[in-house]
């Protein structure tokens, strides 16, 4: 895409109309050490804090960002759209806001659907969560992977969560949970059995025809924007692919073992440390989006990858250090809508 730069005084602007659409204003809050949970709603006001970030609390991109700035001791203005089902992160001036990201201007558009959320696997989706944007340099960034490294790079002082001698090491790993299938695994069933959340199946008949809609309806709305109009367009096409996707049993049976599968890797990855994380005494990057990971299929259902008939003892007990990480508390567990974990029997 050809995309038109916006200045620094451009991009706050189109920050702040992006922090408009989000009703009712209580979900646009300060996050600070004193306040690591949404309870101080912004004021008019005051200035802008350093960073905003762009997020839904039920995303599992956005919790693994949300547990990197806790880990990290970072405060910020949490911007929490009311996704994924009033869809404010379709709106025209948030998706405006991600298009002013490096990775808009530089990857390919989303067209079609693996079941995954990596930009590498599947292009730029311009309508998701999580975006930053850093106001001390007018930057956005978009992708949660970018933005760990990003914010992992940018603040050091409090933990080196990827420290430069591991650094291709714990790379390779957060790209190993990118290529989990969790969105396929969220949205779709395990054809041999569903293992979701009664409330979460009960939300998925209709879900795609509704974000065709309201699709549709904003591409009516940006017409005279071509960038925007292809911005909807090729998340339009994603959507209906997801929707074929995920009520394929073959392409959910397999979503599914794929999932397994690098679970067995983990488990492989646990025996060479003596732990008690992924680099050993040092928690980084890789336990960030691991830990995120693990939480999110435990949620789905899928715990029985590292029960007792499984046979993963390490992750297991990776699982239960993750559960008790302050930062995963905060970022995950006990953030407002991030899904929790249901009681083990
Ligand atoms: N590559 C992106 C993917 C982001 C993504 O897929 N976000 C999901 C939530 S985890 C989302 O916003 N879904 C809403 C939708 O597509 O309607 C990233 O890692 O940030």
């Amino acid at each position: 895409m050809t995309i038109q730069s916006a200045n620094q005084e451009q991009i706050a602007e189109m920050t702040r109309a992006a922090i408009d659409v989000i009703r009712p204003p209580g979900r646009a809050t300060l996050i600070s050490a004193d306040h690591p949970l949404p309870e101080i709603a912004r004021s008019a006001t005051a200035d802008a804090p350093e960073l905003e970030l762009f997020h839904f609390g039920f995303s599992i991109c956005s919790q693994k960002v949300r547990t990197v700035l806790s880990e990290l001791n970072v405060g910020f203005g949490s911007n929490q759209f009311a996704g994924p089902i009033e869809y404010e992160n379709y709106t025209p001036a948030y998706v405006r806001l991600r298009l002013q990201s490096d990775v808009a201007k530089s990857a390919k558009l989303v067209s079609s659907y693996s079941g995954g959320s990596a930009v590498e696997s599947e292009g730029f989706d311009p309508l998701v969560v999580p975006t930053l944007v850093d106001n001390r340099h007018g930057r956005v960034i978009a992708d949660s992977k970018l933005i760990c490294l990003y914010l992992a790079r940018n603040f050091r002082e409090h933990i080196d969560l990827l420290p430069r001698d591991i650094e291709p090491a714990i790379i390779e790993q957060i790209d190993r949970v990118d290529r989990t299938p969790h969105v396929a695994m969220l949205y779709g069933a395990n054809p041999d059995c569903d293992t979701r959340p009664p409330e979460l199946q009960a939300r998925m008949p209709g879900i795609h025809q509704k974000k065709f809609r309201v699709i549709e309806a904003y591409i009516d709305q940006v017409r005279d924007e071509p960038d925007l109009v292809a911005a909807y367009r090729a998340k339009l096409e994603k959507e209906k692919a997801a929707e074929t996707f995920v009520v394929d049993d073959a392409a959910m049976r397999s979503a599914t073992a794929q999932a397994e599968t690098l679970i067995r890797g983990l488990e492989d990855k646990l025996a060479e440390t003596s732990g008690p994380w992924i680099f050993g005494e040092r928690f980084t990057l890789a336990d960030v989006v691991w830990g995120v990971s693990l939480i999110r299929l435990d949620y789905l259902g899928n715990a029985e990858f590292w029960g007792n008939a499984a046979g993963r003892p390490r992750v297991k007990s990776y699982f239960e250090r993750a559960l008790n990480r302050p930062s995963l508390v905060t970022g995950v567990l006990e953030w407002p809508g991030s899904g929790r974990r249901l009681p083990t029997t």
